[in-house]
C-alpha cells in the first residue's frame, strides 16, 4: 500500500511538470476568498447593542463644560454627508429620517442639525451634540482657508458661500470660545469613489487636514456606501468587517488621506429603506460614538492644558 501511494504521488508530479513545460500560461494563483474567516473589528449586531449605543450617546457628558459637542462634516458633493446626518438621526427619531436631505439648501455653507431624542420618552430632549453639514468641498476648492476658519470659529447658519469672494469677516464670531469651534472634523468619502478621487480634492483635503491638526482638533473619516462598493456587504451589511475588499479600501484610504486606520469608519447610510434596520443603526451609532469620544478627548486635553 505504501509503495502504491508513492507511485501515485510521482505520477502527479510528472503530469504537473509536463503542464509546466508545454503550457505557456503559468497556473493562475488561487483567488483569495473575498470573505475573511474572522471579522477584524468585533461588532454585536443586535437590537440590544443598538440600544446600548443609544444610551451611551444620550448620557455622554461633554468635557470642558461645553454646552454641546460640535461635529463638522465635510467631503465631496454626493459623498453621503446629509444622508449620514439622517442615518444617525433615525434611531433617535424612531423611524427613517429625511430631515437633512429635505431641508437641503444647495448654497449654504453650513447648516446645523440638532438630533433630538424622541425615543426616550422620559427624558425627551436634545442629545449632547450638534452636527454641522457643510457645502461639498468641491465648491470651495479655491479657498481652503475659509474651511479652516469655519472649523475654528462659528459661521452663521445659512451663510451663502461665494467662491469668488472670500468669506466675509462678518460671518465669523470675532472672539470664538471653545463653544464656537468644531470639536471633531469628519471627512465623508464614498467607498465607490475613493479610487477616482481627483488629485486637487486630495490636495485640498490634506491642506485642510494639516491646518486643522495644528490646533489639535481630531479628524475622522467615514467611508460611506460600503454596500455599493462591495457585493458581499451589499447583500449582508453584517459582513462589513469580513469583506477583504472593504479592509483593503480602508487601508488605501488611510494611505491616501494620511489618517490612521482606526480613525476610518465604514458606514452604510439609509438610502431608500423605509424601515429602520438594526445593522445600519449599530454601524452608524458605533461611528457616531467614536466621533463623540474623539471630540471629548480633545476637550479633555484642553482641560489638562488649563491647569
Ligand atoms: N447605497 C448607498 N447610497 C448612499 C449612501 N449614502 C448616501 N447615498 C446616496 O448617495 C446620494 C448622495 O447622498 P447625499 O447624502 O445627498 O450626499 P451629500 O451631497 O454629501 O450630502 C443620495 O442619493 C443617497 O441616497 C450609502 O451609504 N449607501
Ligand atoms: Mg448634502
Amino acid at each position: 500500500v505504501w509503495s502504491h501511494e508513492v507511485t501515485i504521488y510521482q505520477v502527479r508530479r510528472t503530469s504537473k511538470l509536463k503542464m509546466g513545460l508545454f503550457n505557456s500560461k503559468p497556473e493562475p494563483e488561487p483567488k483569495p476568498n473575498p470573505e475573511l474567516d474572522r471579522a477584524w473589528r468585533e461588532t454585536i449586531w443586535s437590537k440590544q447593542e443598538k440600544e446600548r449605543l443609544m444610551k451611551e450617546i444620550r448620557t455622554l457628558t461633554p468635557r470642558h463644560e461645553v454646552k454641546q459637542i460640535r461635529i463638522m462634516i465635510t467631503g465631496q458633493i454626493k459623498a453621503g454627508k446629509s444622508s449620514y446626518i439622517n442615518t444617525v438621526d433615525s434611531p433617535f427619531l424612531g423611524h427613517v429620517s429625511r430631515r437633512a436631505l429635505a431641508g437641503e439648501d444647495e448654497h449654504s455653507f453650513t447648516k446645523s442639525y440638532r438630533v433630538e431624542d424622541h425615543v426616550n420618552q422620559e427624558e425627551k430632549g436634545n442629545l449632547p451634540f450638534v452636527i454641522y453639514d457643510t457645502l461639498g468641498i468641491d465648491a470651495i476648492v479655491t479657498s481652503p482657508d475659509d474651511y479652516v476658519s469655519a472649523v475654528k470659529s462659528y459661521i452663521n447658519d445659512g451663510y451663502v458661500f461665494n467662491p469668488i469672494r472670500p468669506l466675509s469677516a462678518d460671518y465669523f464670531n470675532k472672539k470664538p470660545t471653545v463653544n464656537d469651534t468644531a470639536h471633531c472634523l469628519v471627512y465623508v468619502v464614498a467607498a465607490d469613489q475613493l479610487s477616482i478621487m481627483e488629485d486637487h480634492i486630495l490636495k485640498l483635503l490634506k491642506e485642510i487636514r494639516s491646518k486643522v491638526s495644528d490646533f489639535g482638533i481630531p479628524q475622522v473619516v467615514l467611508l460611506t456606501k460600503v454596500d455599493k462598493a462591495c457585493p458581499l456587504v451589499g447583500n449582508d451589511l453584517q459582513k462589513v468587517y469580513r469583506s477583504r475588499y472593504i479592509r483593503e479600501l480602508i487601508e488605501r484610504a488611510s494611505q491616501k488621506l494620511g489618517i490612521p486606520v482606526n480613525c476610518i469608519l465604514p458606514v452604510k447610510n439609509y438610502s431608500g429603506e423605509i424601515n429602520l434596520n438594526d445593522a445600519i443603526d449599530v454601524l452608524a451609532l458605533t461611528s457616531l460614538l467614536q466621533i463623540l469620544r474623539s471630540a471629548n478627548g480633545y476637550l479633555q486635553n484642553l482641560d489638562q492644558k488649563q491647569y
